[in-house]
């Protein structure tokens, strides 16, 4: 049995919640033996920290789920799906820096250079960027090498100008600015949110060697759930009170942001979501059995509460 083998029995309604558990508790695991401290100790902790700092570990689970779903098992895709994380961690030490969101708390722990200090945490995020890299080339095996590249590649692509860098700038720019538009706005988000999600669901499905036709069909799921999570944030950010959200008043500037809600409203905002889930379920239902991860994932976008 593959240690991550899913609940795909007919009989029962598929239990995301016992499934969401059992695999952030691989990932836990696999996130914790992918970095050992070691000299300089004080960057290797500082890394660490955020990287286990908790969080749904969304993106990984995707990629294992559709690793499977193409075919493949759990251990193929577990080095990507880290180094997903690892990515992941290192975009939010950096957002939460005084130069960017200059926020003093993350998952309900104080933020990376608070702990540390302000140059520590832009190295542990320098750092965790470049171990994703080395991560994937060095930790995986029985997958053919090409894959590989295709994997690394779209991650390059991800994060970078043309993904959450690019998004993160123009989300700078129009920090206090009061003519934002829809396509502005769309264009931070799928910069900022939806590159990484979809090139977490992708490269599960191209590390099992997934069709181009289904890579395709899957990175348009992924592009839905990616905006409609970000509409779903933005409505949690004013429903949900500033506790559970672990925000503190740095966070004011919040308030001179565009969101989803501020230019279409809430209900607006909830329906949008709603049908972006939707679009992304239709994607993938004629997979069957195989897409109920995915299926319920897309759900939970909209049900979750923070
Ligand atoms: C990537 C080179 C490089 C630099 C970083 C700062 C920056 C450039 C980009 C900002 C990216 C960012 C913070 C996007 C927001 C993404 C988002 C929706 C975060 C929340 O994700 P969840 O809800 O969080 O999955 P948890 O804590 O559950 O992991």
């Amino acid at each position: 049995m593959a240690t991550g083998e899913t609940q795909t029995n007919p009989t029962k309604p598929f239990d995301l919640k016992a499934y969401l558990a059992a695999r952030q508790q691989l990932v836990e695991a696999a996130l914790d033996r992918s970095l050992p401290v070691t000299y300089p100790e004080r960057i290797y902790e500082s890394m660490r920290y955020s990287l286990l700092a908790g969080g749904k570990r969304l993106r990984p689970i995707l990629c294992l789920a559709t690793c499977e779903l193409a075919g493949g098992t759990v251990e193929m895709a577990m080095p990507t799906a880290c180094a997903l994380e690892m990515i992941h961690t290192m975009s939010l030490i950096h957002d939460d820096l005084p130069a960017m969101d200059n926020d003093d708390y993350r998952r309900g722990k104080l933020t990376n250079h608070k702990v540390f200090n302000e140059a520590v945490a832009i190295l542990a995020g320098d750092g965790l960027l470049a171990y994703a890299f080395e991560h994937i080339a060095e930790e995986t095996q029985n997958v053919p090498a090409e894959r590989l590249m295709k994997v690394i590649a779209r991650l390059g692509r991800a994060v970078g100008a043309a993904g959450l860098v690019g998004g993160q700038v123009v989300d700078l720019d129009c920090e206090g600015a009061k003519d934002v538009t829809i396509e502005t706005l769309n264009f931070i988000h799928t910069h900022k949110t939806a590159a990484l999600l979809e090139t977490s669901v992708v490269s599960g499905a191209i590390v099992a060697g997934a069709s181009e036709e289904d890579v395709q069909r899957l990175s348009r799921y992924s592009q839905a759930i990616g905006l409609a999570f970000q509409i779903v944030d933005d409505v949690l950010d004013i429903t949900a009170s500033s506790e559970e959200l672990g925000k503190t008043a740095g966070k004011d500037a919040c308030a001179e942001k565009a969101t989803y809600p501020k230019l279409w409203g809430m209900e607006e905002s909830c329906k949008q979501a709603k049908l972006l889930v939707e679009q992304a379920k239709s994607e993938v239902s004629l997979y069957g059995e195989a897409a109920l991860p995915l299926m319920a994932i897309a759900d939970f976008i909209t049900a979750r509460t923070h």
